[in-house]
C-alpha cells in the first residue's frame, strides 16, 4: 500500500531521441515494478517554445505510444497528459507566489533557451521550472528519474517545497533526484561537448527512437570523432566516449569489454557496430510503436484512465494547499 512515489515527465516537443530514451524512459520501466509511478506527457511545458498545434497533438500521442512501446504498463503505473489534470496549472500559480525572480533567472535552461528565442521572450519559459516543481510536488513524490540536465530544476522544486512547508506548515514531501551514473547525458553526435537534443537544428546531431535503420547508420557514420584513432574511454575523445556509452547501453557490454574488443581496430568498424546495436535495440520498440499507433482507441483509454487517477491524487494535495494559503473552501 505504502509504496514510494516516482514522478517524471517528457515534453511532446518533437521526436524523442535516444538521449531521452537512455537518460529517462529506459529507467522509468524498471521503477514501475517497485514504486507507485506517475509518468506524464508535459504538453503545458511544450508550449513554452512555439509549437504547431497539429504537430503538438501528434507528438503527444507519439510520446504516449513510445512510453508503452518501451515497456511501461498502464496496469502498473499511471500514464497521463499534463493538460488533462487541472491541478498542475493551479499549483503553479500558487508556487509562483513564493518563487524568486532572481532564482528563476539563474536557471541554465532558461538562459540557454531565451538566447534562442530572438524577439519576444515569453513569460512561460521563465516560470517553466515552477510548473515542473508543481508536477512533482502534487504527487508527494519521493524520487524523480531525470537526465543530468534537469538537476538544477529539481533543486528548485526542493527549495519551493521547503519554502512552502516553512511558511505554511508541512505540506509537500521534498523529492530526491534519481540520476544514473551512466548515460545520464548522451551528447550530440556532431558536437560531443553539447547534449543530444531533439531541438537541435542539425539532424545529424541526434538519433531519434523512431529513426529508420538507414538513418541511424548514416548518422553514426558521420558522428564526429578525433584523429587519435583508438577506441578509449576518456575526456580527450568526447565523440568516442559518447559512442561507447551508447554502445554499452544498447549492448549491455561494459566499457572495458568494448575497449578490449576494439583494440587496434579502426573507428570504421567500431561505428558500424555501434549503429548495429542501436538498430537492433530500437527495432522491437519501433515495431510495438507502429502497432500502438494503429490503435488510437487504446491510447485514448490509457490516457483517460491515467488522468482520472492523476486527478484524484493531485487534488488531495491541491486542496491542502488552497486551505493553507487561505482560500475559502468551494
Ligand atoms: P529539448 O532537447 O528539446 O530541450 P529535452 O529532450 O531536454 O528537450 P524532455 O523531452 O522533457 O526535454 O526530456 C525528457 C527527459 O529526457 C528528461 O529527463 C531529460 O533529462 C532527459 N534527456 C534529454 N536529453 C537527454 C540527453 N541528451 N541525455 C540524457 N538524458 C536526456
Ligand atoms: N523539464 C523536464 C520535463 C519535465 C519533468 C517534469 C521531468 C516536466 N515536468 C517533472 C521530471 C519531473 C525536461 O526534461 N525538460
Amino acid at each position: 500500500m505504502d509504496k514510494k512515489v516516482v514522478f517524471s515527465g517528457v515534453q511532446p516537443s518533437g521526436g524523442l531521441t535516444i538521449g531521452n530514451y537512455i537518460g529517462a524512459i529506459k529507467n522509468f520501466v524498471g521503477l514501475q515494478e517497485k514504486y507507485n509511478c506517475y509518468y506524464c506527457i508535459v504538453d503545458l511545458h511544450a508550449i513554452t517554445v512555439p509549437q504547431i498545434p497539429k504537430d503538438l497533438r501528434k507528438n503527444t500521442l507519439e510520446v504516449l505510444a513510445i512510453y508503452l512501446a518501451s515497456g511501461l504498463d498502464p496496469e502498473k503505473c499511471t500514464l497521463f497528459i499534463q493538460s488533462h489534470v487541472n491541478a498542475h496549472a493551479e499549483l503553479t500559480w500558487v508556487l509562483n507566489s513564493i518563487s524568486y525572480m532572481g532564482q528563476l533567472n539563474r536557471m541554465t535552461q532558461f538562459k540557454e533557451k531565451s538566447k534562442k528565442s530572438e524577439e519576444n521572450l515569453n513569460a512561460a519559459l521563465f516560470t517553466y521550472p515552477v510548473l515542473m516543481a508543481s508536477d512533482i510536488l502534487l504527487y508527494q513524490t519521493d524520487f524523480v528519474p531525470v537526465g543530468e540536465d534537469q538537476k538544477q530544476h529539481l533543486e528548485l522544486a526542493r527549495d519551493l517545497a521547503e519554502r512552502f512547508n516553512n511558511k505554511y506548515s508541512e505540506t509537500f514531501k521534498v523529492p530526491e533526484p534519481l540520476i544514473q551514473e551512466f548515460g545520464a547525458k548522451i551528447m550530440s553526435l556532431q558536437e560531443p561537448e553539447n547534449k543530444m537534443s531533439k531541438s537541435d537544428q542539425n539532424e545529424n546531431g541526434y538519433i531519434l527512437i523512431l529513426d529508420k535503420p538507414d538513418a541511424i547508420r548514416r548518422k553514426v557514420k558521420r558522428a564526429v570523432t578525433d584523429s587519435i584513432g583508438e577506441v578509449r574511454y576518456n575526456d580527450e575523445q568526447l565523440g568516442i566516449k559518447n559512442l561507447m556509452n551508447i554502445y554499452s547501453v544498447f549492448s549491455g557490454d561494459s566499457i572495458e569489454e568494448i575497449e578490449n574488443r576494439y583494440q587496434g581496430i579502426g573507428y570504421g568498424k567500431f561505428k558500424e557496430d555501434v549503429a548495429e546495436v542501436v538498430v537492433q535495440g530500437l527495432a522491437p520498440i519501433q515495431e510495438r510503436y507502429n502497432d500502438l499507433m494503429k490503435n488510437k482507441d487504446y491510447l485514448e483509454k490509457v490516457y483517460k484512465e491515467g488522468s482520472e487517477k492523476a486527478n484524484y491524487a493531485s487534488m488531495k494535495t491541491l486542496r491542502k494547499v488552497y486551505k493553507k494559503v487561505g482560500f475559502i473552501q468551494r
